[in-house]
């Protein structure tokens, strides 16, 4: 089969969408950290649809690589060019898929084979945003407090490796400082993360490092810079090898490197762009001026309900969150989790009808045609549980409201660590913090008690801050631990719904 590349365009069928700009004119205006599947179902989608109406050609993306060259290795022969396939089932259930070829990817730098390049980009006056996708990891922060970790290996080598760091947050202030010094003027950094105040977060992050290394920088970077919060969603699966051959026979040629996504797409960014933007807008994105409430609204219903059924199938041998959502005891749960214990926490956001966004998100995790795997979402749960779930218990407690859900939540990830499901089947507990992890669960084992086994757990500052021994909490937890632990999932989940 041929490869999909620039010559072999033409021989795509019309059903295939594909690049309508003139790909040799585009100018490099955004720089991408993190070049992974999601953010090329995202944010790559998104300034393709711009490219296509507006014809603005400077919104060009050099996507950036910080760990492995797979991505560049596959693109590059292509041409940068990918397909996106967007996958859902028809009224019959059978599943089907809708392709297009994106075209605004101009190159991949893989930052370690290259770092001086990445710097170099970064401080290059065609370069107008800096964007990231890099997961809750890659911020190299307290998950709980959001402060930098001054003594993460990465950001220790960064400090004293102007020329060649390997975090996001290195290479940012290196190639702020660069540019700087270039004279090329202030740009902007946009986290498309799935943190709260991403950009805020992103915000302090930067200004720490640069102040320990250059503090005029800082002052530059904090007066000059913007940083817009931005919720964004798009449910991403990893690609597998039966989706490429699929992909491939539709399309008539062999693409090393697509990805699928969902129809549904939706990202609300502040509109604070230090240098211009495309005009995101066409595809679907909202410019607005105050993300807080769109990410509370995400980060809480579709990510913690993620986290939810993702620990839960994972326990219960479900492999998939179609798989999970259809079992209807975890249904019942996960839907009054989010009718009563999450969206009495949410900010108001005028026309929203949360029981029709509950419906809708319900719909997006049946979709049987992603086979989204709870175990890809459980990773890194040291990193995900503070914002998706216990924000929201930080809420209900305060406001003295019930929390039986979100304790089951909790205790579904302090369950899932013990690192084998119900059959029996063993699995990696794949997270940054997964020595730390492991000694707290080998160390609450012996205890007795589920109450003391829950409060152990909470005493883990990085996860649980604030909430560590808190008695409501431990209280919510227990019952459900020792349910998990002595009934297993499915009658635990019939016992709460
Ligand atoms: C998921 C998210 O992997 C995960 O942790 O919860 O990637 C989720 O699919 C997206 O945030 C949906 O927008």
């Amino acid at each position: 089969m041929r490869p999909l590349c620039s010559a072999t365009l033409s021989s795509l069928g019309r059903e295939v969408a594909q690049p309508g700009y003139d790909r040799g004119a585009l100018q490099p205006g955004i720089v991408h950290l993190g070049i992974g599947a999601f953010m090329r179902a995202h944010l790559a989608v998104a300034t393709e649809a711009a490219l296509h109406a507006e014809g603005d050609l400077r919104w060009g993306i050099v996507g950036v690589s910080l760990r492995q060259p797979d991505t560049r290795d596959a693109l590059a022969p292509q041409d940068g060019l990918y397909t996106v396939a967007v996958r859902d089932a028809d009224d019959a259930g059978h599943a089907r898929q809708r392709l297009q070829v994106i075209g605004c990817i101009e190159s991949v730098l893989v930052a370690p084979e290259d770092p001086g390049a990445v710097l170099q980009a970064i401080a290059a006056p065609s370069t107008h945003i800096v964007s990231l996708t890099v997961t809750e990891k890659g911020y190299a922060h307290d998950p709980a407090t959001r402060a930098l970790k001054f003594d993460h290996p990465d950001v220790v080598h960064d400090l004293v490796h102007a020329d060649a760091p390997r975090s996001a947050i290195g290479f940012i202030v290196h190639g702020l400082a660069r540019r700087r010094a270039a004279g090329h003027g202030p740009l902007t950094l946009l986290s498309l993360d799935n943190l709260p105040s991403n950009g805020h977060t992103l915000q302090g992050l930067v200004l720490a490092f640069a102040e320990r290394i250059d503090p005029p920088l800082a002052h530059w970077i904090a007066s000059e810079c913007t940083f817009p919060n931005s919720m964004v969603d798009r449910i991403v699966p990893r690609t597998t090898d039966a989706d490429r051959a699929r992909i491939d026979t539709q399309l008539g040629l062999h693409d090393a490197w697509p990805v699928m996504a969902e129809p549904f797409f939706d990202w609300a960014v502040e509109d604070r762009f230090a240098a211009g933007r495309p005009a995101w807008n066409l595809a679907g994105a909202r410019f607005v001026a105050d993300a807080a409430p769109f990410e509370a609204l995400k980060l809480r219903m579709v990510n913690g309900a993620h986290s939810t059924i993702a620990y839960l199938g994972a326990m219960a041998g479900w492999q998939t969150v179609d798989a999970a959502i259809g079992q209807p005891a975890l249904r019942r749960v996960v839907e009054a989790m989010m009718r009563d214990e999450i969206e009495p926490t949410l900010p108001a956001l005028p026309g929203l009808d949360l029981a029709v966004y509950r419906a809708s998100l319900l719909q997006r995790f049946a979709n049987p045609a992603l086979a989204h795997r709870t175990q890809q979402i459980a990773m890194d749960g040291s990193q995900k549980l503070p914002q998706r779930l216990l924000g929201t218990v930080r809420d209900r407690l305060a406001a003295g409201r019930p929390i039986a859900r979100l304790g089951l939540a909790v205790a579904a990830w302090l369950h899932y660590l013990r690192g084998h499901d119900e059959q029996g089947r063993p699995y990696a507990i794949d997270d940054p913090l997964a020595a730390d992890l492991a000694a707290i669960a080998s160390s609450v084992e012996p205890l007795a008690d589920a109450q003391s086994r829950a409060r152990a757990f909470t005493l883990f500052a990085p996860v649980f801050g604030d909430l560590a021994g808190v008695p409501t909490l431990v209280d919510a937890i227990a019952p459900a631990l020792e349910s998990l632990r002595r009934r297993g999932v499915v009658s635990t989940l019939e016992a709460l719904s």
